[in-house]
């Protein structure tokens, strides 16, 4: 390992405090300025800083209580191996010498029987650091010519879908909503999932702003609003169709904006006449006047900001209905406005240098040129589970993956994630910063791939998570203050350090220390395969690039944080003030001539969910689950430590009081809700938070959680969106019955 960076060195007297400035890693868009307090050696607060102004002192819940995870009890502190069955989760400790000796190995005889296609990396967001998310991992992998993950999970439909129409990863300055007159949270629940954008949110309504909700479940966000539209899961691109033609039919228009900044006018003028605020009714399930009222508000201020987020993106038209939403604000002019626009995602915003940390250039060719496969994540459980591209049989070919497909899933498979004529199974999977055991969809596939007696599968984590108990070999891994990193956002334009403030707990070892140890016993020579953190933190961002004009890396370091040079008006950072939209044309593209080259509709439209009210399965599953996640848990991390596990209590499936009577069901009754894919039992909640024909489970707890059997990924499918194969968690019909 390193030796303690500089802000850690301070041998302090004993018992004072010292404190080492760091910055959260978890999946959340704040990417909070943290300041770690240690004493002795331990750490015995984890604060928000006081001096970054979009952390304004203030953590959420989950990371104001880290030091409860760094220490709990449960922590992997060794190497372990496994001593029961897969799934178990019966291990005895090893050494490190003996881990990583016997992942080379494996990895060795795999290469050479199979080839290095037969291993798959899988791993996600558990760490946003830069280096501890992608760097050397990913040298590694791309070394070995390993199958590349296609990591879709979360952001690939609506980053599609932003990329047509505006072409870039920028929106809103988080902290500009404070002055917006209207702000429309759509598809977003920022209580849970966006803190600091929520506390502006409530600033604005101070002031005066209007607050709107559209979101077929009253979350608690939706509840503090002025309004809650409770829209039908997937169909938030008629919605937007309806509000542009109300936009355009009333003259609401930013005509300037439009003639210098926009391409296709005319024609989008021509598609939304065909949407009126009836037609779109019927599909939205939103009254007509309350769409003509939206419509009139948005128009209304240029100062009205757009919070669109995840919920819209993950249906069959999810990308669709992005980039449908993405034109509301040139055709109004909000983008001249601090306060005005829309924001998804500014993670695009930094000067990255990827190809440094990730060297996709030590990645084999085959002799047409090709790198090795890419698996799409949302997949993992076909890609694991069915190895054929016949899918039926090979039950007996000694993959083992055990029961046959049709015995599985009886509706139509989708095609096979493993590209390729006789495609080579995965042999050995390899987990890090994720846990695909409780988030990927069509969990009974993944969980029987995990089986598979063949498949030799290592994670690494800070827990035995739902994935770890089926695995061969388990590795700890350390916290965020165990270690350094450098961090972007991407619901901010600021970069933040971490400074490794403790020494790892137990034997733990940071991705980056992981990756150089295994590189190394297995021979894989590129230098880059050994740098330091240190080094990868100096080369993450190109700091010659106009975002980082007249900063320096001292500056970093002294504050923990700095903000990325962007146009400003008002002080805040206004990314589309003056056009420059990323597109081919460098202009909003309501008509898109890259998605005419590719066949697809140039022009925003309305795209059903795959399981529709309309679809085939609708007469047998004549609801939809809703599975956002809960405001205690980050996807599937913090449900294991009880102080936040048990606030929020067991899982409950929330049903409109109209859908339980046809059913019979009481309050608190347990339920079966089922469909082809799978099957779970928990307590039912009868309110009016659910719109009708919507059950909603808060998302995040682990397999084993008392109080419910079954789980939630076992009933979502694996089918992916328009744009960005990305995931469906709530594109997901059922049936729910008293059990
Ligand atoms: N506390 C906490 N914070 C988190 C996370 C967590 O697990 N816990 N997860 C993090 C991650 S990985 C992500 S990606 C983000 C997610 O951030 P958000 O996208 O803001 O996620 P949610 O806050 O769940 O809000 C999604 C909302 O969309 C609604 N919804 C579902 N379907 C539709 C639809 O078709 N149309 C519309 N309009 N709304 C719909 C859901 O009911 C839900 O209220 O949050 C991050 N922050
Ligand atoms: N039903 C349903 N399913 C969903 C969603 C939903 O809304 N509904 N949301 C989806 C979304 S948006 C996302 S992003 C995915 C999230 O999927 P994941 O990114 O897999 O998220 P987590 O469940 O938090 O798992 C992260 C794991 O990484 C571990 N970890 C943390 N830090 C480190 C580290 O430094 N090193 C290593 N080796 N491990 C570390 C954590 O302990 C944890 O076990 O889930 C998806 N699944
Ligand atoms: S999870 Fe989000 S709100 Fe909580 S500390 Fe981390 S960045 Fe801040
Ligand atoms: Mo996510």
């Amino acid at each position: 390992m390193n030796s303690l960076p500089s802000s850690a060195e301070h041998a302090a007297t004993p018992g004072a405090t010292r404190i080492v400035k760091g910055a959260c890693p978890h999946d959340c868009p704040d990417t909070c300025a943290l300041e770690y307090h240690v004493a002795d050696g331990k750490l015995i607060d984890v604060k928000g800083s006081a001096t970054h102004s979009v952390t304004g002192g203030v953590l959420c819940t989950k990371v104001a209580k880290y030091p409860l995870r760094t220490y709990h009890p449960t922590r992997i502190k060794t190497p372990l191996k496994r001593v029961g069955a897969k799934g178990e989760g019966k291990f005895v400790p090893i050494s490190w010498d003996e881990a990583l000796s016997t992942i080379a190995s494996k990895f060795k005889s795999i290469i050479a029987k199979h080839g290095a296609e037969a291993i798959l990396p899988y791993s996600y967001a558990g760490n946003m650091g830069i280096l501890q998310y992608a760097s050397m991992d990913r040298r590694f992998f791309h070394a070995l010519g390993a199958s590349q993950l296609d990591r879709t999970i979360c952001s690939s439909a609506g980053a599609a879908g932003l990329q047509i129409t505006l072409g870039a990863r920028l929106g809103t300055d988080v902290e500009a909503f404070a002055h917006s007159e209207a702000i429309i949270l759509w598809g977003t629940n920022p209580i849970t999932s966006n803190l600091h954008l929520w506390s502006r949110c409530q600033e604005a309504k101070r002031r005066g702003a209007k607050l709107i909700a559209i979101d077929p479940y009253r979350s608690l966000s939706a509840e503090k609003c002025h309004q809650w539209l409770a829209i039908k899961p997937g169909t938030d691109a008629a919605l937007a169709l309806a509000m542009m033609h109300v936009l355009i039919r009333d003259d609401l228009l930013d005509h300037e904006y439009i003639a210098k900044h926009t391409l296709g006018f005319a024609e989008l003028k021509t598609r939304v006449a065909e949407w009126t605020p009836e037609r779109a009714a019927a599909i939205c399930g939103i009254p007509a006047n309350e769409i003509e009222a939206l419509a009139a508000l948005y128009g209304g201020t240029k100062k009205a900001a757009i919070r669109l987020n995840y919920g819209m993106q993950r249906h069959g038209g999810g990308g669709m209905a992005v980039r449908t939403v993405a034109c509301l604000p040139a055709l109004t002019g909000a983008w001249t406005e601090a306060s005005g626009g829309l924001l998804l995602s500014s993670s695009g915003a930094y000067p990255m240098n990827t190809a440094y940390l990730e060297r996709p250039d030590l990645m084999p060719r085959d002799a047409n040129g090709k790198p090795p496969r890419m698996v799409n994540m949302c997949a993992i459980g076909d890609a694991l589970y069915v190895t054929s591209p016949s899918r039926g049989g090979r039950t007996e070919s000694g993959w083992g993956w055990g029961l046959a497909a049709e015995q599985q899933n009886p509706i139509p498979l989708p095609a096979s994630p493993l590209k390729g004529e006789e495609p080579t199974p995965i042999h050995a999977l390899f987990v890090y910063n994720s846990n695909p055991a409780a988030v990927a969809p069509d969990g009974n596939k993944v969980l029987a791939g995990l089986a598979r007696e063949d498949l030799f599968t290592v994670v690494h984590d800070i827990f035995v998570t739902d994935t770890a108990r089926y695995a061969d070999i388990v590795l700890p891994a350390t916290t965020q203050p165990e270690h350094d990193d450098i961090h972007r956002s991407y619901g901010h334009y600021d970069i933040v350090l971490n400074r490794r403030a403790i020494e790892p707990v137990g034997e733990s070892l940071a991705n980056t220390e992981l990756f150089r140890r295994l590189a190394k016993l297995i021979g894989l020579k590129d230098p880059c395969l050994s740098e330091s953190d240190e080094s990868m933190i100096a080369h993450a961002f190109d700091w010659n690039h106009p975002t980082l004009a007249g900063q320096a890396f001292d500056s970093l370091e002294r504050d923990g944080f700095l903000r990325l040079n962007y146009p400003k008006k008002d002080g805040f950072i206004t990314p589309f003030l003056n056009g420059s939209f990323g597109t081919p044309s460098g202009k909003c593209e309501f008509y898109s001539e890259a998605l005419a080259k590719r066949g697809l509709d140039p022009l925003p439209n309305y795209t059903p969910p795959h399981e529709s009210d309309e679809c085939d399965l609708a007469n047998e599953y004549p609801l939809s689950l809703n599975t956002p996640p809960a405001r205690n848990f980050m996807n599937s991390t913090f449900a294991n430590i009880e102080e936040l596990a048990k606030p929020h209590g067991a899982p409950t499936l929330q049903i409109h009081p109209n859908d339980a009577a046809r059913r019979g069901i009481a309050n608190e009754a347990r339920v079966k809700v089922w469909n082809r894919r799978g099957e779970m039992k928990l307590a039912a909640k009868i309110t009016t938070d659910t719109r009708e024909g919507v059950a909603t489970i808060l998302w995040g707890h682990w397999r084993d959680h008392p109080g419910a059997e079954g789980f939630v990924n076992d009933l979502t499918s694996q089918a992916l969106t328009d744009f960005g194969q990305g995931a469906t968690f709530y594109d997901c019909r059922i049936e729910v019955e008293i059990a």
